[in-house]
Formats: C-alpha cells, structure tokens, sequence
C-alpha cells in the first residue's frame, strides 16, 4: 500500500463551533428525547429544504421502512428490489410481511414496473422501491401500477436526500418514502431517518407508532415501536443541515471529475452523468463490462492493493442471501437484469473532501489497470 487508504465514503461532521449552541440548549434544558424542541426544529428545517410539508423524523431508515409497512397493516408480499442494501428486505421480514423480488431496468437499477405488474398476485399488497444511488425510479410507471391494482406504493428514498425529479422533490412521491441520514449518507445525522407522509393525519399516526403507541398519559392505541431520534441527534443535524448545498455541490465537482477522466474508457460504463438538474451525487457507480481488460471483482482486488476500498454495492444481491434464496422470486430467470448488475457495478469514491490527488489516483488505476 502506497499511501494512505482512501475509503468509499467518508462522512462530513458539523463544525464544533457550530453544534456547541445546540448542545449547550440540550444541557440547560435537559431534554433529551421524546420530541424535544431540538428534534421538533429539526423536522421543521428539514422539511422545509426538502419542500415537503409532512415529514417524522425516525433514529434510521430501517425502522422508518417498518413503520411504513406497518402504519398500512402490511403482512402479504411486498413486491421490492433485490440490487439495494439487506435493510430493504429485512424491513419487510420485521413487519411481518414477506419480500418478492422482480427485476430492475437495466438503465436506472431500480425496479421496472413491468416486472412489479407480471409479480402481482392476489397476495400483494403494496411495492417498495429503492431509489438506486438517487437515481429516481420510474415514479409514473410504479405509480400506474400501484393504482390498477390497488396497492401501496412505498419508497426507500435512503440515498434519495434533496433530489428533484421534474424539479419536484422526489421524496413527496408515492404513498410514504423513508430517508436515511446514516454517516454513510448525502446527509446525516451520524444515525436517523425521516419518513415523508402526504397529510398531517399519516405524520401523526407515524409520530404516534414511533412512541410505543401512545396517545396519553393512559391511552394506548397500538403495538408500537421506540424509533425516536434523540436531541443529541437532532443536533448533529440541525448543524450539518445549513451546509448541504456546499456538501451537495463538491460531491457534484468530484462526480464530474470522475465523468471526464472516466466516460470514455473502454468497457467501462459510467451509470451517473453529472450535471443533471436535482442529482445529489451520493455514489459514483461505474459498469465494468466485458471489453474492460478486467472483471468489476479483479478492479475491486487491485484498487485494495493502492489502499483504495471502492465498493461493490450491491453484490450480492439480496435474492441471494441466505434467508432470501430459497424464495421463488429469487430464482435467477426471474432477475436477468439484477444479476449482472450484481456483478458488474463498482462505486468509487466519493466524498465532500475527497482530496483530489486521492480521485486521481483511483481514475488512474481505473483508466488503466494493467
Ligand atoms: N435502504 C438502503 C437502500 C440503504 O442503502 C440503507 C443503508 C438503508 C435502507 C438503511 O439505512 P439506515 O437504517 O442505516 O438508516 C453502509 C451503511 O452502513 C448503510 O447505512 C448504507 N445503507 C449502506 C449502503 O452502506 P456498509 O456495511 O457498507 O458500511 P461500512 O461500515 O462498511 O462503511 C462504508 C465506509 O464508510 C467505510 O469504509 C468507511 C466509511 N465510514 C463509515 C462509517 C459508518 C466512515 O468513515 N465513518 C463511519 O462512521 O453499509
């Protein structure tokens, strides 16, 4: 290894200076959980720079895709994509509810609606979408096919902080999307999540479903879940949030780095040109086919040999996971777009500081790897 090691991602912190004040608020009020001001401000602010108007905020993504699931009663097959991180599938086993997998369009990686339509069957109640890298599904198709048959249409918008579709934000589409702000995200919170309800009725019911159920200090109303964020929390984002236009634009100059040095390389294929209005740039996927003078699992070895821990997400695929093969769905006929897709991608690093003489070193192996 010849210099020091550059990671996939690395998260952006607040500045100390600028968290101090809302820490200070914290120790003053003692105040910390429970729907505290810090977290109500925060939910305000974000939704506000999402421009959406109902939003609950959630301590991850994981269990803001399970109270999603079970704010609609959900418990037969939930129709969902099998290139996405575990969590999208485990949320739908930890709502009782059981994951079918159907292909995804070959360009954006996200579920093709085609493949959701010939996966219906009497037995499914609802489709859960993943927002590949940010790139936005196809929303009007997904759309058509939840309203001919009668289901829910829920997003898992993890890597889909900020982006517009259309100029709209793409979070207000569907029944329900769920955001993350993991220290791996555009946005974070070092852990959280936000789910987006279309009316202040489902934001509330959410809320209530987040806290155990509880309605009073001696009503009860469901089975819920602690999935609260803490103030301290709620700190880190209301602090990290002011700079997400600076965080957004130099993850964009380093997509856009890459896109130059790298579109035109022979078999490889680069799945997000910059320069698209409403993109937040999250990942930097490229496609290694097979006139690249090596395989996408050979690029990954020898970019770890520089120290470099490019990423091959999404591989495996969550179809073929232990607790997930044995489905039907998961048969390989059914996911012949998913499979290479599994096979093929690499996400290179991307980061707000990025330093750029790391980046060349990562475009140099890749533009040349023997
Ligand atoms: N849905 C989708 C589509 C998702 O992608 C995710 C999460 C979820 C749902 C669930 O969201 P949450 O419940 O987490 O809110 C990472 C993240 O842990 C995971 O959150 C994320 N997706 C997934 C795409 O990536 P790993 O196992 O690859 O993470 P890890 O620990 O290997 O981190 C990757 C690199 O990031 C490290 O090499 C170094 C850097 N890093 C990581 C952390 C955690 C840091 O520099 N600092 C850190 O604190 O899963």
């Amino acid at each position: 290894m010849s210099s020091s090691p550059v990671f996939v991602t690395r998260p952006v912190l607040p500045s100390l200076t600028d968290i101090m004040p809302f820490l200070e608020r914290i120790w003053t009020s003692r105040v910390l959980s429970n729907n505290g001001p810090l977290l109500q401000q925060f939910e305000a602010d974000l939704a506000r720079y999402l421009g959406v108007e109902f939003l609950s905020i959630v301590c991850n993504a994981s269990l803001g895709l399970v109270l999603a699931l079970r704010h609609y009663g959900i418990t037969g097959e939930v129709i969902t994509s099998p290139f996405s991180f575990v969590a999208t599938s485990h949320a739908i086993r930890w709502a009782g509810a059981e994951p079918v997998f159907a292909d995804i369009d070959p360009h954006t990686l996200n579920l093709d609606p085609a493949a959701v339509e010939a996966s219906i069957t009497p037995r499914t109640q609802a489709i859960m979408a993943v927002h590949c890298y940010g790139i936005p599904c196809d929303t009007e198709g997904l759309a058509a096919v939840a309203r001919r048959h009668g289901l829910r249409l829920i997003y898992d918008a993890a890597h889909a902080f900020g982006v517009r579709k259309n100029g709209h934000p793409l979070v207000a589409e569907g029944d329900l999307s769920v955001l993350s702000f993991h220290a791996t995200k555009v946005f974070n919170s070092f852990e959280g999540g936000a789910i987006v309800s279309p009316d202040r009725e489902t934001k509330l019911a959410l809320d209530r479903l987040a806290n155990y159920g509880i309605v009073d200090e001696v009503t009860v109303s469901e089975i819920g879940l602690n999935t609260k964020m803490s103030e301290l929390h709620a700190a880190v984002g209301l602090a990290l949030l002011p700079r997400i236009d600076e965080i957004i634009d130099a993850r964009d100059h380093l997509a856009n780095r890459y896109w130059q040095a790298l579109s035109q390389v022979p078999g490889l294929h680069c799945l997000c040109p910059p320069g698209q209005p409403g993109q937040n740039s999250y990942m930097f996927p490229i496609r290694v086919g097979p006139e690249y003078p090596m395989s996408r699992d050979a690029l990954h070895a020898r970019l770890k040999e520089d120290g470099i821990f490019a990423r091959r997400y999404f591989h495996p695929l969550i179809s073929d996971l232990p607790m997930y093969r044995d489905l039907p769905s998961a048969a390989p006929e059914n996911l012949p777009n998913a499979r290479p897709a599994g096979e093929q991608i690499l996400c290179l690093p991307l980061y707000p500081d990025l330093p750029e003489a790391d980046q060349d070193r990562v475009i140099g192996i890749v533009s040349q790897p023997c």
